[in-house]
């Protein structure tokens, strides 16, 4: 069984990946997802400056998934734009993608142009879903912000790119954003990112389970798993076919990342298994892929991408 993938001219030997934010942060990091069985990785969310982020604890495992309020801690654009040089240089063959997340819109255009006027020749993520920086809103609720945003940057920006986006709950998001995002030359769209300040309580303490924000924090891990599906699924029965799905959210096994292709991804990202697990995650959820697909009588991804089946 093949695991092969593509967005655009951009060919993966594998659908798996890891989620921004997600053991990402270091070069250490990078270089261990890197050297792991994932098709490809994607860098921190950076800001142009490098910013601390939020104070700890800051991140907790849950029962079934995590909470996270991190605050965009990064060593900045140039650390994550200069790993992502030397990389295609040492991995022609796999292509990664460079993620950044502003805090405002002049951030987000310098940003672009940086990388614009680089070398750089892999996929930009453009994150419009940070949950967790105190004071700034998710971009990706705001649908003429969004529109705003987009309208900007494809003003002079050329290089491969795509969103990363919030989880919608209503049609009617799915259909106003849909249409935002097909007037733009995006190569993917990434749903989603975790399930913005939910609250968890220590029973012992009767504490909420992380500082920032009052205890407010991104959900992600099983808790999620839905509602991404919904939004991959939602996605691919809106958007130009040219625009390729992330599936992310609520991967903790073989079956799950399947069922994020049959509605409709074409790479998964995970993101708190891959926390709990370390890059190891990699080749557990690689073997189980194949074991369904062997089971159901598939070769290949494209043979049950976006495959789903609905009662009439
Ligand atoms: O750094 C974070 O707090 C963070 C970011 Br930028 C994001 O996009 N999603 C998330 O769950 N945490």
């Amino acid at each position: 069984t093949d695991l092969h993938t593509s967005i655009d001219e951009f060919q993966f030997d594998n659908v798996f990946m890891n989620a921004s934010g997600v053991r990402c942060y270091t070069k250490d990091e990078l270089d261990e997802l890197a050297e792991s069985d994932a098709g490809t990785l994607v860098t921190k969310s950076a800001t142009q400056a490098k910013r601390l982020g939020n104070p700890s604890p800051r991140y907790a495992r849950l029962e079934l998934g995590s909470i996270n309020s991190m605050g965009l801690p990064n060593e900045g654009l140039e650390y994550y734009l200069d790993y992502a040089l030397s990389f295609q240089k040492a991995h022609p063959d796999k292509p990664i993608f460079l993620s950044v997340a502003s805090l405002s819109m002049e951030e987000n255009l310098a940003m672009a142009h940086t990388i614009e006027d680089s070398d750089f020749n892999g996929l930009v993520e453009f994150n419009l879903s940070c949950p967790n920086v105190p004071g700034k809103p998710q971009t990706g609720y705001d649908f003429d912000r969004t529109q705003e945003v987009l309208t900007n940057l494809f003003s002079f920006f050329t290089k491969p790119a795509g969103v990363k986006l919030p989880p919608y709950f209503d049609l009617a998001q799915f259909d106003q954003m849909a249409a935002i995002l097909n007037q733009f030359p995006l190569k993917f769209v990434n749903s989603i990112n975790s399930l913005g300040n939910g609250l968890m309580i220590d029973p012992e303490t009767d504490t909420a389970l992380i500082k920032p924000k009052g205890g407010f924090g991104g959900i992600g891990g099983a808790y999620a798993k839905p509602i991404a599906l919904a939004n991959v699924r939602a996605f691919a029965q809106r958007l130009d076919p040219k625009i390729r799905l992330i599936g992310t959210g609520g991967v903790t096994n073989g079956r799950d990342a399947y069922d994020l292709i049959l509605a409709g991804a074409s790479l998964v990202q995970v993101g708190t298994l891959l926390q709990e697990e370390g890059p190891a995650a990699f080749t557990r959820l690689t073997r189980e892929l194949r074991a369904v697909m062997q089971t159901k009588g598939y070769n290949a991804i494209s043979d049950f991408k976006g495959q789903l089946k609905v009662l009439s």
